[in-house]
């Protein structure tokens, strides 16, 4: 009786802690956008994950179901169903209590306390409805949830069973709510990115994820025993490497660390942060630790080899890590997040344990391979040279820049300077631009005009960046400086622009410029795009005017498909538009400028690593591809109507 008691009393404390999440199911799960979607999987994955690094699941599978649910499996030990204290079986406690999953477990290394990493409840809690099925104990057990509610009735106060079984294992399946989620499509290229980042990470799972929303099903296996190394070697895949990856590892007071890097002939350096298996934007103390021990390790081969003489001054840490790609992953049993976004580690003792590491274990590599060691000191070399013109061409620019702004010819800025209201559009081509500059709201609205294709950052040096006119001119404008391998002069609070638009034909070459511009802004200005500032234009691609009546825009050819389904019997005229600059200024107003009617498209980064090597793929390559990321990106990024 007593217990019954309880039971109530939980559920009842159950209801409104789920409830808390469906009211705000932001805090939660970051955003209720396709991002925020995409998250309710890694949440759920995430847990298959741990029950990986406690030692007991090999494989899982994540699979895109035809009816829009997302079923993951794995085959740990199965999430335990006996009768917990709190009067029920321990599997409900824990899809239906915020933060439970730790409760049960003394897996050292758990993912949880990264930036979202809330819990199956969650994803329960923002389900329609939600399957939980678990072989154990040689049964298949059995609950049932609708928005985070069990409707399963328990017998003798445990669940229904299906059948038995000697496997074991948790299967979830789950159906995102759309009362919740703005979109309930699973984007597959995301989800498969960072599947395969987790199997970079844990070379000892096999993931296999399964599309069957499309005929065929898609079904891609991912298996990386190689670890990290792997991960390196497939992000320069495109490359030309200087180096093979390099695995430096190590363990110190309870903190695992592996680090893989490579360099390659490019200046700049990407380094990943992780932290039990969680992605540090920020990075935080693990790489400053690596970053620090490095530098020292170099410089002091860098004397032993007489490529610094004593007069000499030290390669800077920039330097010695031009052209290097590197994962830090760590594991850490108590890891501390900083900031208001969790994402920048902060353990004084990882960057302690990851130094000493570094130290110890780079000269043993480095003295067996003296080639790479000196591939390496000759990318510094390099950098230190350009280094020292880069910081002449940027004393110019900064001089430059005091008197530049409005009094460049180019850009025809807006009256307003309060920037939260302020956008500005780069427009392609000068036909266009003049449009636009007639057209805009000049209130609020600035106008770029650029001539044909920018530089390809990705295969410039710093010096010859800054040297373009048409980067200089949107540095300028923008307000912010820019930010590179050799100091951070970046302040996205001087940003002059809430919104920072990309307006460019609908055609091959208009693709290519999106991409340019893109790529610039990611690899110089990133927080441009993190921060969510940067858009594209989307014109329509026609107009039909019938003979009866208003004219319409249509944005593209699904939309032309289904006007001519409900205009069957009418006669109207079609009218294609090949270029922004064929329309006139009334025209590009209420079509792309004009916020009550234009479509914009945010762009959004999924996960960096991915990224930045979706990038530099597409900079290298034909053109078809790279159409294909200004698209897809398009696609996955938020409306913005
Ligand atoms: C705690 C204890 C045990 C298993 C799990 C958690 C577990 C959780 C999840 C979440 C997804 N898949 C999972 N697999 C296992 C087992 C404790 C025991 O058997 O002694």
């Amino acid at each position: 009786m007593a217990k019954k008691e309880v039971y109530d009393e939980s559920s009842i404390h159950v209801l409104e802690g789920l409830e808390a999440v469906r009211v705000r199911p932001g805090m939660y799960i970051g955003s209720t956008s396709r991002k925020g979607l995409n998250h309710l999987i890694y949440e759920i994955v995430d847990n298959a994950v741990d029950e990986h690094l406690a030692g007991y699941c090999t494989h899982i599978d994540v699979t895109l179901k035809a009816d829009g649910s997302c079923e993951v499996s794995d085959n740990g030990r199965g999430v335990p169903v006996g009768m917990h204290e709190k009067g029920m079986p321990a599997e409900r406690l824990v899809y239906t209590t915020l933060h439970a999953g730790g409760k049960f477990d003394n897996n050292a290394y758990k993912t949880s306390g990264g930036l979202h990493g809330v819990g199956s409840s969650v994803v329960n809690a923002l389900s329609t409805d939600m399957d939980v099925i678990i072989k154990r104990d040689g049964y298949i057990h059995h609950d049932h949830f609708k928005r985070g509610v069990p409707t399963e009735k328990l017998v003798n106060g445990l669940l229904p069973t299906l059948g038995k079984t000697k496997e074991t294992g948790t299967t979830v399946r789950f159906t995102p709510d759309p009362e919740i989620f703005e979109v309930t499509k699973f984007s597959a290229t995301e989800v498969k990115s960072r599947l395969h980042e987790t199997a970079y990470l844990n070379p000892g799972l096999t993931i296999v994820f399964r599309d069957e929303r499309q005929e065929p099903a898609e079904e891609i296996t991912y298996h990386e025993p190689e670890g990290i190394v792997g991960f390196v070697r497939d992000i320069n895949r495109k490359e030309e490497t200087v180096t093979e990856p390099i695995l430096i590892e190590g363990e110190d007071e309870g903190i695992q660390v592996q680090i893989a890097l490579q360099y390659v002939n490019e200046f700049h350096e990407t380094i990943l942060g992780y932290c039990n298996n969680i992605y540090n934007a920020d990075g935080g103390t693990h790489i400053t630790g690596f970053k620090t021990a490095f530098t020292t390790v170099m410089n002091g081969y860098a004397r032993e080899l007489g490529i610094l003489k004593e007069k000499d001054q030290n390669f800077t840490g920039p330097d010695i890590r031009n052209g290097m790609t590197a994962i830090v992953a760590i594991k850490h049993p108590d890891p501390r997040f900083e900031g208001q976004t969790k994402t920048k580690l902060d353990n004084p003792d990882a960057s302690r344990v990851v130094a000493k590491i570094v130290s110890e274990e780079a000269p043993h590599y480095f003295d067996r391979n003296l080639d790479a060691l000196k591939a390496i000191l000759e990318c510094a070399e390099k950098s230190a040279k350009i280094r020292r013109s880069a910081e002449k061409a940027k004393s110019n620019l900064l001089t430059k820049q005091k008197f530049s702004f409005d009094t460049n010819g180019k850009l025809a800025n807006c009256i307003s300077r309060d920037a939260s209201k302020c956008e500005i559009f780069i427009v392609e081509g000068d036909s266009a631009g003049g449009s636009a500059k007639t057209a805009r709201d000049r209130n609020y609205q600035a106008i770029l005009p650029i001539r044909g294709k920018i530089l390809n950052v990705e295969k410039a040096s710093i010096d010859k960046v800054l040297a373009n006119a048409e980067i200089k001119t949107m540095i300028t404008a923008f307000g912010c400086g820019f930010s590179e391998g050799y100091g951070n002069d970046f302040d996205i609070t001087k940003l002059r622009y809430d919104k920072i638009i990309i307006m460019a034909d609908a055609d091959v070459d208009g693709a290519h410029i999106g991409t340019l511009l893109l790529t610039l802004f990611y690899r110089y200005m990133p927080e441009l795009i993190y921060d969510g500032h940067v858009y594209i234009a989307m014109p329509p691609l026609y107009k039909v005017v019938p003979a009866k009546g208003e004219g319409e825009y249509l944005y593209d050819d699904k939309a032309l498909e289904l006007y001519r389904k409900k205009h069957k019997n009418e006669k109207f005229t079609l009218q294609r538009y090949k270029g922004l600059g064929e329309m006139d200024p009334q025209q590009l107003w209420e079509t792309t400028l004009d916020p009550k009617t234009r479509r914009l498209r945010r762009i959004e980064i999924g996960n960096p690593g991915f990224s930045s090597d979706i990038t530099e793929i597409l900079m290298g390559t034909d053109v078809p591809p790279r159409k294909e990321f200004i698209y897809e990106h398009a696609r996955d990024a938020e409306l913005d109507v």
